[in-house]
């Protein structure tokens, strides 16, 4: 998979060097070209930002810098989306990731200042997605979120390519609970079923609580998702231990 990033600090995403990301990159299975919209600057100055019209806070970067830049992004991989990071965007999940993952080339347009011209986003970019409700000082953090969820995706990424899959079995649950050694912890044992090697017992047991988990954390989830029969059980299960569990404080 291939990632073209339009940015005023293309070492911001050094950090993607480190780990699982830092791995692929090696082994040539996602690759990053960058273009730095200073480079396509049109005066002696390199400005490529000016103030808003109408007024108001900060700089607003210019458009004709910009669409040079995605221009010679273009000319690399003519088939790429072009994507915008901001606020405005639709919002950024599991499922949006599965889905961009199968594009082999993604344009990422990383923001600085107050934003960008509206009319270099009408005429050039393809897609504005949103990592999440809140604002950062550059869409460069975004696009590396979208990066490296989308780079678990590329085939050989993840060594252990059933996580991936497990994940995506579970999309729209929250994970269970996990343990490794000692097996007790200032006293705090782990819960004996995982120590039993009973393998189709350990499964029901993490189903049981990713489903309880989710009920408890993430209501919105669960309204979404379509249960099993297997499912309701376990949950049905879940929840009336944990109100049997909790029935006390209530008194
Ligand atoms: C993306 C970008 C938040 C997100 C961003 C997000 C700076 C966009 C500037 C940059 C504009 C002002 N903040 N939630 N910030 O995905 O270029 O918004």
């Amino acid at each position: 998979m291939w990632f073209g990033i339009i940015s005023l600090f293309p070492e911001v995403f050094q950090s993607l060097q480190a780990g699982i990301t830092g791995r692929a990159i090696k082994n040539n299975l996602i690759q990053m070209d960058f273009w730095n919209p200073r480079d396509f600057a049109q005066d002696k100055h390199k400005t490529v930002d000016d103030n808003p019209y109408g007024g108001g806070p900060g700089m607003v970067m210019m458009a004709e810098p910009l669409q040079a830049a995605i221009k010679a992004a273009k000319t690399a991989r003519p088939e790429a989306t072009v994507i915008y990071l901001s606020p405005q965007g639709r919002q950024f999940n599991q499922e949006a990731a599965e889905d961009l993952a199968k594009q082999k080339n993604l344009i990422f347009l990383a923001g600085r200042y107050e934003g960008i011209d509206e009319r270099l986003i009408e005429q050039e970019i393809d897609e504005e997605w949103s990592i999440g409700d809140y604002i950062l000082t550059g869409g460069e953090l975004a696009a590396m979120v979208m990066i490296d969820a989308l780079a678990r995706f590329v085939p050989g990424v993840v060594g252990d390519e059933d996580s991936v899959k497990q994940d995506s079995l579970a999309t729209g649950l929250l994970k269970y609970p996990q343990f490794t050694r000692p097996e007790s912890f200032m006293g705090k044992t782990v819960p004996d079923i995982l120590l039993s090697g009973h393998h189709q017992q350990i499964d029901r047991w993490r189903l049981k609580a990713s489903l309880g988990r989710t009920w408890l954390r993430r209501p919105d989830l669960l309204a979404k998702k379509r249960l099993s029969d297997q499912e309701l059980v376990l949950l049905t299960e879940f929840i009336e231990e944990f109100l049997q569990n909790n029935a006390r404080k209530s008194l």
